[in-house]
């Protein structure tokens, strides 16, 4: 590649374009001066100083974004905020400033900046934001990121989401990819409005009724069934038709995303969108949100993340798009830390360090020595507290799947102080190393044997599902046929369609459902969600029976584990033996914000309860516990429990 190929347009070919925004009934017109970037393969045209993209030439298409959309409203970064207490507020994130960073024979990258003046006071997004863009010769794509800062002065607020939205050309991108096994044509954006499409109770849910592909025609259409784990995720995108080309977005990284490794994700939707999601409180709620109190300092690179553009003329050779999308972004990950960033706040390799070491987990009940924690995560965050790194919005988190052996090597880690964290799947509960430790440039830190003893009291009576913070083991129904999406029929995710809630009751039409231990079996007789029933229009709560069989009570407290893999506004109680107050042994009440049942999902903010039962309630022979959903009234709360056991006393 020459320079003559790579250019910014600078001020000398700077383009006046013009757009309209109706602003309450006053119609203005906006002079919008762009910029213009081209490396011979992808050509950029970027408003200045805001930082949107309006237009990407790639593949002999002179636009992939949506020419129909508003020019600010094609390729943008927004975000979700609040003061505190305040109102929702959503807006675009917009420099003020434009600036060439770096500009090389093979290199450019852009800035939009928009600097926040903490000597104003107003009601302004409290938040310094850099927006970035770089292009390389001889690669088919572009790298974005943005720096969020926030200066001392700033008074506090509250983070709700941060994405990069592009909407993708309507009338040429109509087949999604997001894994192997999750691709298909999608419905039009028209396909969702009443003349098209009925929306359910789920607002995100439409049947399609008349869609524009008639092939469509009775699926239910909902955003939420596309969303994924950031661990298993990477790569998502969409493919086009006439001409054939693919846009992709790949992460090669997940440190600037908030939540960790079971994270859940928008990727794509119907739109078509593609998203590029940085933090959100998805399958979370609010406890998500990160807040700022006044005062606070912060800054955060989010991303780099890439968008790879790739293209065939031939068509039987389409689906090769998404394969070599996925070889890219191997190659990516390779070449992260990237050499190529500007920003002194985006450090490459040098700049970072590394932690060894190997996990075990102690289970006396399990095993008489230590067991390698095998195919487990561990992970540094700036969370203090087990588990809390499931909430953790503000700093960077590095992940990483132990081997069969428990080894683990945790690379790129930015220098600061973390905590060790982890889980190990077959086992209950967050492992916290007890010290936390610090990383600095260059190291490899070396944190040798590490040891999880996981909640145990005595030895197992019975147990429930299999722990691995979520409800993958339990029975997950058969869709209603009206409400179907094809992709998830013969599928692993069974548990993405819609209306499952009302399988319940449609399962279990006349009581309740009671589940025999050594009888039955979790995968057939365990509903994935402890939701209400219907009673004709009514959702009613719902007690679920376990029964189980104690040959000889041991006097003193036994214990049971309730490993919670989501909850979404459920009212708990568990009664040992009868529903009355003396036998009520755990309530706990509006447990939950995930939204897992109405959103598809499978897992949330994964939760540990451990109940004392005193062995005065038990009896000899026969018991049962009874699991209540006491709150009524709500089709779409609901338990999603992980895994249950029951631990006599300590021998
Ligand atoms: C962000 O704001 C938009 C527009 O007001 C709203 O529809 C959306 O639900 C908000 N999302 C979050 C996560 O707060
Ligand atoms: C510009 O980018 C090139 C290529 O990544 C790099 O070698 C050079 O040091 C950068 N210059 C500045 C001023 O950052
Ligand atoms: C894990 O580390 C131990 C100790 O260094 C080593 O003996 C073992 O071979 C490693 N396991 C694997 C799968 O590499
Ligand atoms: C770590 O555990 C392994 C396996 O039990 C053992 O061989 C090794 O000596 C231990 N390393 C240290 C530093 O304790
Ligand atoms: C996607 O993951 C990011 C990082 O974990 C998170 O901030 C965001 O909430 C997720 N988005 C959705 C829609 O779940
Ligand atoms: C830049 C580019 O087009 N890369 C590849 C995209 O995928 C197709 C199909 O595999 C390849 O032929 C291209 O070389």
């Amino acid at each position: 590649m020459t320079n003559s190929t790579l250019h910014s347009g600078g001020d000398t070919s700077t383009t006046a374009a013009a757009a309209v925004n109706k602003i309450g009934d006053v119609t203005h017109k906006l002079i919008i001066l762009q910029i213009v970037v081209d490396n011979g393969l992808v050509r950029l045209t970027i408003s200045k100083p805001q930082g949107l993209l309006t237009a990407i030439k790639y593949g002999g298409m002179d636009n992939l974004l949506d020419i129909k959309s508003n020019e600010l409203n094609r390729g943008y970064w927004d975000i979700n905020w609040s003061l505190p207490g305040g109102q929702d507020r959503y807006q675009l994130l917009r420099g003020s400033e434009y600036s060439v960073i770096n500009l090389s024979n093979d290199h450019l990258e852009v800035s939009f900046k928009s600097t926040y003046d903490p000597s104003t006071p107003g009601t302004k997004l409290p938040l310094t934001v850099d927006i970035r863009y770089i292009v390389r010769s001889g690669v088919s794509g572009f790298y974005c990121y943005a720096i969020c800062e926030r200066p001392s002065g700033c008074p506090a607020f509250d983070l709700a989401q941060a994405r990069m939205v592009f909407k993708l050309r309507q009338e040429r991108f109509h087949y999604m990819a997001i894994t192997d096994e999750k691709q298909r044509i999608m419905p039009m954006p028209e396909d969702l409005l009443p003349d098209r499409g009925k929306q359910l109770i789920v607002p995100e849910s439409v049947l399609l009724i008349n869609p524009i592909n008639p092939d469509l025609k009775g699926e239910v259409d909902d955003k939420y069934q596309y969303s994924m784990d950031n661990k298993d995720g990477g790569v998502h995108g969409w493919i086009s038709s006439n001409p054939i080309v693919g846009f992709w977005i790949i992460f090669p990284s997940h440190e600037f995303r908030n939540g960790g490794p079971t994270k859940q994700n928008l990727t794509a939707h119907t739109g078509p969108a593609c998203l590029a999601m940085f933090h959100g409180s998805h399958y979370i709620g609010n406890d998500m949100i990160a807040h700022f109190e006044e005062g606070e300092t912060w800054r955060k690179v989010f991303g780099p993340f890439f968008v790879y553009l790739n293209s065939t003329t031939d068509v039987s050779k389409a689906h090769n798009l998404w394969l070599d999308a996925k070889k890219q972004r191997l190659m990516e990950v390779l070449l992260w830390p990237y050499e190529f960033v500007s920003s002194p706040f985006y450090l490459n390799y040098e700049e970072r360090g590394s932690a060894t070491g190997r996990l075990f987990v102690q289970d006396r009940f399990v095993s008489g020595s230590s067991i390698p924690a095998k195919s487990s995560f561990v992970g540094l965050s700036a969370a203090k507290t087990a588990g809390s790194w499931q909430i953790e919005s503000k700093d960077y988190q590095f992940w990483i799947k132990t081997d069969v052996d428990g080894n683990f090597t945790i690379k790129n880690v930015v220098p600061g102080v973390y905590g060790v964290h982890g889980w190990v799947p077959g086992f209950v509960g967050d492992y916290l190393k007890e010290e936390q430790v610090t990383i600095s440039a260059g190291s490899e830190t070396q944190l040798g044997n590490l040891t999880y003893v996981p909640p145990r009291d005595g030895p197992t009576q019975w147990e429930i599902g299999f722990p691995d913070r979520t409800a993958n083991n339990y029975f997950v129904p058969d869709v209603n046929p009206m409400y179907v999406n094809k992709l998830f029929l013969n599928s692993p995710e069974k548990f993405r369609q819609y209306g499952l809630w009302d399988r319940y009751t449609d399962m279990n039409p006349k009581s309740d459902q009671v589940f025999t231990v050594g009888v039955s079996d979790p995968k057939k007789d365990w509903f994935f969600a402890h939701v209400d029933r219907r009673n004709a229009d009514k959702y009613v709560p719902s007690t679920w029976e376990i029964r189980f069989h104690l040959r000889s009570i041991v006097a003193g407290v036994y214990k049971l584990r309730l490993s919670i893999a989501s909850a979404t506004r459920s009212d708990l109680e568990v009664h040992v033996n009868q529903v009355n107050n003396e036998q009520l042994v755990f309530q706990v009440t509006n447990l939950g914000a995930d939204n897992t049942v109405c959103r598809h999902g499978i897992h949330g903010l994964y939760q540990l309860f451990s109940v004392d039962i005193s062995s005065s309630l038990l009896t000899d022979g026969d018991n049962c516990i009874f699991l209540t959903q006491a709150r009524g009234g709500d089709a779409l709360c609901g338990i999603l429990y992980d895994y249950l056991r029951l631990e006599a006393p300590p021998t």
